[in-house]
């Protein structure tokens, strides 16, 4: 019988965006960036990674029930041949059944739209990783895991863990310091909550891959950003550690509208946001100024990533009120309400 594993993974929604390569080959970021993990009853990658000796030569991946080419020296299969690795290295220490050298089928699938600005890589490639670590018993840590699901994709490194997550954007030239850690868990500010306004579930026009790097190459904006990043992740950190959420919503919504500045700033130009992703923000600074006005701070925080999709943090209290305002502005659009996430990935069978 073949060996197999099945786990599931969470999506995760950055509060500072990642956008830019200072080294595209093994993903290492030009700035450090802090997302939440979203619940995986909502959203979520499902893989099931099995190997056998019987099955014929070569690796297949089917992703929603497509097969994908593995390429030769591509990002995928340069995750498969580190965990490989690892596990070669296992057999040889202990002895263990040569799992390392048989053939790999590994089926994923999302049960949200592939590719629409919800971060579909990100778990895809998490679950890819933490199934096979599974299927091959390494002992290796979370932190270790995140080294390899960065080179799958740079956000999928976040998704290997649950509540409020940092990416080290790290110093060394062969990225074995840029990895993900949890800040501060789910628990410690069980209030939050996200609405995510599915404006289009269509496949978004520019790949975040493609248009982050022709930012690199273009953008001087971009250079500006960067020199203010690395205090609004000490700033954003410190606002989760206190569970302030007017400073979180307002570093939040300013990091939003920074990366799709330098996004317009791109040449060609990437437009991700459209008109009703814009009348959304506009809705949200208004309940804000009025909650404000009343004393309560801000009660909202829009982001926006590579597509039109809002996604709305707020506390608990104030959910229902922002929901409620959603509704009535936006009647046409989908509505999705989730909570946070405790864990990263989860080992299902
Ligand atoms: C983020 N995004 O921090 C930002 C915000 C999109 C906007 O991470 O080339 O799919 O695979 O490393 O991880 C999208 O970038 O790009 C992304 P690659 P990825 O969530």
């Amino acid at each position: 019988m073949a060996h197999q594993a099945t786990i599931s993974a969470p999506v995760n929604i950055a509060c500072i965006k990642y956008w830019g390569k200072r080294d595209t080959s093994l993903i290492l970021p030009t700035n450090s960036s802090l997302s939440i993990t979203l619940n995986q009853d909502d959203l979520r990658s499902t893989t099931t990674a099995q190997c056998d000796p019987i099955f014929s030569p070569g690796d297949k991946l089917w992703l929603n029930g497509k097969e994908e080419v593995v390429k030769f020296g591509g990002r995928t299969a340069t995750c498969i041949e580190v965990l490989r690795g690892w596990r070669r290295d296992l057999e040889k220490d202990k002895g263990l059944e040569p799992l390392s050298t048989y053939p790999l089928r590994v089926a994923s699938h999302n049960n949200f739209p592939t590719a629409a600005g919800l971060a579909s890589s990100a778990s895809g490639l998490a679950a890819l990783v933490f199934s096979l670590a599974t299927l091959y018993s390494l002992p290796q840590s979370l932190g270790q895991l995140s080294l390899v699901a960065r080179q799958g994709s740079g956000s999928a490194c976040r998704s290997l863990f649950g509540g409020y997550v940092a990416w080290r954007e790290g110093t060394q030239p062969d990225g074995s310091d840029s990895i993900a850690e949890e800040i501060a868990p789910r628990d410690h500010w069980p209030e939050m909550c996200a609405l995510i306004c599915v404006v289009s579930d269509a496949k978004k026009g520019t790949s975040s891959t493609s248009g982050m790097q022709r930012t690199v190459e273009t953008s001087t904006l971009l250079q500006h950003r960067l020199t203010i990043v690395p205090e609004r992740m000490s700033s954003i950190s410190h606002a989760i550690k206190e569970r302030n959420f007017d400073s979180f919503a307002q570093i939040t919504m300013t990091d939003s509208n920074s990366f799709h500045a330098v996004c317009l700033d791109t040449s060609p130009p990437i437009f991700y946001m459209n008109d009703v992703s814009r009348s959304i923000i506009a809705m949200v600074e208004e309940l804000n100024r009025v909650s404000g006005e009343l004393g309560y701070g801000r009660i909202a925080a829009y982001t926006f990533d590579a597509g039109p999709n809002a996604v709305i943090y707020a506390l608990e209290k104030w959910m229902g009120l922002v929901e409620k305002s959603v509704r009535r502005w936006f009647p046409q659009e989908g509505i999705v309400e989730v909570e946070l996430e405790q864990e990263g990935n989860k080992v299902l069978g």
